[in-house]
């Protein structure tokens, strides 16, 4: 049987028994949900106020872009996390996304032991990566993307925490 993959150019044909011999992907959880918004201490305060939510981490990413806040419902940051994502100059991913969607969920990011592994893995299920060697994300973590148009029209993120 043959799948192909969501890609717009319908050329990522892999079959079922290639993937039986493809090595795993290796996806250990769901690390994060990333929501953009025009405005970081604006969104950091109504998800505090209204949600009651926990600010676990803070910084400003210059090669992506971003300024951005990882939060959560527990204090310590240990269950689900979301991430607040704010341009710090137009033409960023962020910025971009703002102008065409507004605010709203960006992108889904799980997990991975190894991101040169899953990176690989995923490459080899036919799958468009954005870099061909990961980057630095949140809090020292490596990081790579699958392009949206590859994966059903989500942004996923692959962090391989620090
Ligand atoms: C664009 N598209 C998306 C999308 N962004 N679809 C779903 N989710 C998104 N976030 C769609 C567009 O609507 C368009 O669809 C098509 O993809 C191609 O758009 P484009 O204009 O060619 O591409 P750009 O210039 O908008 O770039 C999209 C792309 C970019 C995903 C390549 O945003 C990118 O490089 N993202 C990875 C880096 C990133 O997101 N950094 C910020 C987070 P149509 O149908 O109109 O063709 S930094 C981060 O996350 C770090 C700090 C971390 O977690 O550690």
């Amino acid at each position: 049987m043959t799948v192909t993959s969501p890609s717009a150019h319908g050329r990522h044909n892999v079959t079922l028994s290639d993937m039986d011999s493809l090595p795993a992907v290796g996806l250990l959880r769901v690390d994060h949900v990333g929501i953009a918004v025009a405005d970081l201490d604006e969104a950091l305060a109504f998800y505090a106020e209204k949600f009651g939510m926990h600010l676990v981490h803070e910084e400003t990413n210059e090669e992506q872009g971003v300024r951005e806040a990882m939060i959560a419902p527990d204090p310590d940051g240990t269950g689900a996390r979301i991430q607040l994502l704010a341009p710090i100059r137009a033409g960023s991913a962020i910025a971009k996304f703002l102008d065409r969607n507004g605010p709203g969920l960006q992108q889904l990011a799980y997990t991975v032991q190894d991101v040169d592994a899953a990176s690989e893995a995923l490459r080899a299920r036919g799958l468009r990566l954005l870099y061909d060697t990961p980057r630095r994300g949140t809090a020292g973590s490596r990081i790579n993307f699958v392009h949206p148009k590859d994966a059903g029209g989500v942004l996923v993120e692959l962090v391989e925490p620090a």
